[in-house]
């Protein structure tokens, strides 16, 4: 099965990938201000923004965030794949999800009237289903996927892969907390391609078996991380929003 075009982008490295911004808009500013981008995302040595996914729900500028990857994928500064919760948005969008959940509301609020035909509105559904599952970059030698992918699914596109890509494995729930668990796949990861990840929050983004997961709760009072690509670096905003004191009730939602 050949793997389709649109996973594999050319672009040449260097990259500084972003993990899950959920809204925190400030952050991202501060964020790609300190990787050394201009305020329109592009960048005076010709590196290139990597959005993972999750640019919404449960942060306090959603739509703004959004506005502004939206802008950049459409005059190719910047690459994008989706997470689940920037499907989770299209969806509403399109009259299909039904499910609002707490996280998905606080972004649909920012929708002045509920405005589904906005311009902006058309265009994040452009960009997130135009999108790939997740991309292969510099000739193979990296992956990014909102949730990770084992080795073997490496370059396939069927659609348990797919899934895969964007949530993970589940295998229960933590009951004191109702969080989810999901099979830590990076553990017996022994693939050669590096793969950057994200959509499960963690204390530190730290590198294990040619993986890193630098989803480090930025919505939950924790860091917005970027990963620089070659160089392996990593480069942390603080946040200064914790959404769960906003929404205590919203504990159970941790996607
Ligand atoms: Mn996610």
């Amino acid at each position: 099965m050949a793997t389709p075009d649109r996973y594999n982008d050319d672009t040449p490295a260097p990259y500084d990938i972003i993990g899950d911004v959920h809204g925190c808009r400030n952050e991202l500013i501060s964020l790609v201000y300190r990787l050394g981008y201009q305020p329109d995302g592009s960048h005076p040595a010709d590196r290139r923004l990597i959005f993972l996914g999750d640019l919404v729900n449960r942060g306090y500028a959603n739509v703004q965030t959004a506005e502004w990857v939206t802008q950049g994928v459409l005059a190719h500064r910047l690459l994008f794949i989706p997470g689940n919760n920037d499907w989770d948005l299209v969806k509403w969008l399109r009259g299909e999800n039904n499910k609002l959940s707490p996280g998905l509301l606080a972004t649909i609020r920012e929708l002045a009237g509920g405005q589904i035909n906005s311009p902006f509105s058309l265009a994040f559904q452009e960009i997130v289903q135009s999108a790939p599952p997740y991309l292969i970059l510099d000739r193979g030698r990296l992956i990014v996927a909102h949730a990770g992918i084992e080795a073997d699914r490496i370059g396939k596109t069927d659609p348990e892969t797919i899934h895969f890509t964007l949530h993970g494995e589940k295998i229960g729930v933590e009951e004191a907390t109702g969080r989810i668990i999901r099979r830590d796949w990076a553990a017996d990861y022994s693939g050669s391609a590096f793969i950057v990840y994200g959509h499960t929050p963690v204390e530190r983004a730290e590198i294990r078996n040619s993986t890193i997961n630098i989803d480090t709760g930025c919505v939950l009072g924790g860091y917005l991380t970027a990963f620089r690509w070659p160089e392996k670096e990593i480069v942390q905003v603080q946040s200064g929003y914790d959404w769960r004191q906003i929404r205590p009730q919203a504990e159970e939602s941790q996607e």
